[in-house]
């Protein structure tokens, strides 16, 4: 990807992630994002860490670890830290109670357990995300694929269709080396309650969606940055 944006909705993510990293201090350990939105949150930290703060990055995806690591950001293991002070990520839809649909580049397992960890989740977004309720973008659900078909039919006794995501031909392996299904299930009335459904199914790593895991949305809007809080 170049570093400078090229287009319109390039120039929103960058100015968003401009906006989101005032929130990080020295010596933060920072959540890095995974995605093209999240892609200009991680240069800005490089930038920070060039200027001499002292940051270190846990990151949410083995895309993001090699591109932080090629801009210079130390790095932490999400399991040799108690918390995390700053998360910049991105979404695939967030709506007004700041919920989410994650995981459209099949990374929210660890972006949810780097969220869980995390004192301030700061998303940030180009203004086509923002929508009045999740569920036109499919929930990813990431599935070990021992229980597949287990869950396929989970998924679709809650109301949930959906087949296993495909690249290049062949299915689609997370960095945990399981499968996905993009589930359908419409629009979403209760996003606590198909998340809270989601998570009693075995079998299911991690679903896309993020409920009451996000402290703000800033969103790039043309050259301005609208911050959304609950
Ligand atoms: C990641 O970035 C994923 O959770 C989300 O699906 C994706 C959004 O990608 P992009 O910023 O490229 O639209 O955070």
């Amino acid at each position: 990807m170049d570093k400078e944006p090229t287009n319109t909705k390039d120039l929103e993510k960058q100015v968003a992630a401009r906006e989101a990293v005032k929130y990080i201090r020295d010596n933060d350990i920072v959540g890095l994002g995974t995605g093209s939105t999240a892609y200009y949150a991680i240069l800005e930290v490089a930038e920070l860490v060039k200027n001499g703060l002292k940051i270190k990055g846990v990151p949410t995806s083995e895309h993001t670890a090699s591109l932080a690591t090629s801009l210079g950001i130390e790095l932490l293991d999400m399991n040799s830290v108690e918390y995390i002070d700053v998360t910049i990520d991105g979404a695939d839809e967030f709506d007004v109670q700041l919920n989410l649909i994650k995981g459209g580049g099949g990374a929210h397992f660890r972006e949810k357990i780097v969220a869980s960890l995390t004192k301030k989740e700061i998303i940030i977004a180009d203004a086509a995300k923002k929508v009045d309720k999740l569920g036109k973008f499919k929930v990813p659900v990431e599935i070990v694929p021992l229980a597949l078909n287990y869950v396929k039919r989970a998924l679709t006794k809650l109301g949930g269709t959906g087949e296993v995501r495909m690249k290049d031909g062949s299915p689609f392996i997370t960095d945990n080396h399981n499968v996905i299904i993009d589930a359908d299930f419409g629009l979403i009335e209760d996003a606590a309650k198909l998340s809270e459904s989601l998570n009693q199914i075995e079998g299911i790593l991690a679903h896309g969606l993020f409920v009451n895991l996000t402290a703000m949305v800033i969103v790039g809007k043309g050259t301005e940055a609208l911050t959304y809080t609950k």
